[in-house]
């Protein structure tokens, strides 16, 4: 299928942020020290305590790796952890996401991804064809903010965007199956572009790696070309992963999917944060 080339805005508020200067260009930006060395002491601590905790064991919101049964992410993670419920609201998180979207924001999704040593990565794929086909998220107006935990190096499975892939659609073959969350927060096979589209955004946009110290953070649009490579080394490449989407862009019936993902993935309480 023909790349659709996107109709709305990127940026939809007022930028303050200097930091923020080339998000509408290239649909990404990177903040260096979000978070300080002891804040991401404490929130290491927390989501460590979160990954260890016997009551979450067998509960859905906790997803292992296919292959070592190690924790891979856990989901509504703002929920679980009164500290991240806490980060949500700082200024410095919640105005980023208020200024790129120009309106109240509530939280769609959030998770901690544990992407442990010897850990699977994340294939190419653009978030908003996900959320929209079966979310039901009407229009491209919200932003994840990743918050990295762990230093994040070229080599342990740090993310990978196309900068400017943002402005353009990719609709993804075949059709969503039921349940299809259970497979593809593992490791997802549908719903992700064609090597061929692939190739071409990667030859028009290139790719440009998001490594940083722990406590750095990259705020990306929610149509962005992105993905992270398995991760062959022992060092661990955990954040705090959180998505914001306007108020004004709440979710309908899924486009394409045959029903609704549970709300620990893609929540319908629009409570503004
Ligand atoms: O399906 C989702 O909502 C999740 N999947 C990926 C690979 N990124 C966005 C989101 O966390
Ligand atoms: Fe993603």
């Amino acid at each position: 299928m023909p790349l659709q080339e996107r109709h709305d805005a990127t940026v939809w508020g007022r930028i303050g942020n200097a930091e923020l200067a080339a998000f509408d260009t290239d649909g990404f930006a990177i903040m260096d020290r979000l978070l300080t060395p002891e804040e991401v002491a404490e929130y290491a601590a927390e989501i460590d305590r979160l990954a260890s905790d016997p009551d979450l064991r067998g509960d859905d919101r906790l997803i292992v790796e296919k292959s070592s049964q190690q924790v891979r992410s856990v989901f509504e993670v703002h929920k679980l952890s009164p500290a991240v419920a806490e980060l949500v609201r700082e200024p410095r998180v919640v105005e980023l996401a208020r200024q790129v979207l120009g309106s109240d924001v509530y939280i769609h999704q959030s998770r901690v991804n544990y992407l442990p040593g010897f850990g699977t990565g994340f294939y190419w794929h653009s978030d908003f064809e996900t959320w929209h086909a079966e979310d039901g998220m009407p229009v491209p107006r919200a932003v994840s903010l990743s918050i990295a935990l762990t230093d994040n190096y070229p080599y342990n499975g740090s993310l990978m965007v196309m900068p400017g892939s943002h402005r353009t659609f990719v609709p993804c073959q075949g059709a969503t199956p039921a349940d299809h969350y259970r497979e593809s927060l593992r490791e997802q096979e549908i719903g992700v572009p064609t090597k061929a589209d692939i190739t071409d955004l990667a030859h028009k946009y290139g790719i440009t790696q998001f490594t940083g110290a722990a406590g750095s953070a990259l705020l990306f649009d929610s149509n962005i070309m992105h993905a992270s490579g398995n991760n062959i080394t022992p060092f661990p490449r955990s954040n705090i992963f959180l998505v914001f989407n306007s108020v004004e862009n709440t979710l309908e019936e899924p486009f394409a999917a045959p029903a609704r993902r549970p709300t620990y993935i893609a929540d319908r309480e629009f409570t503004p944060v």
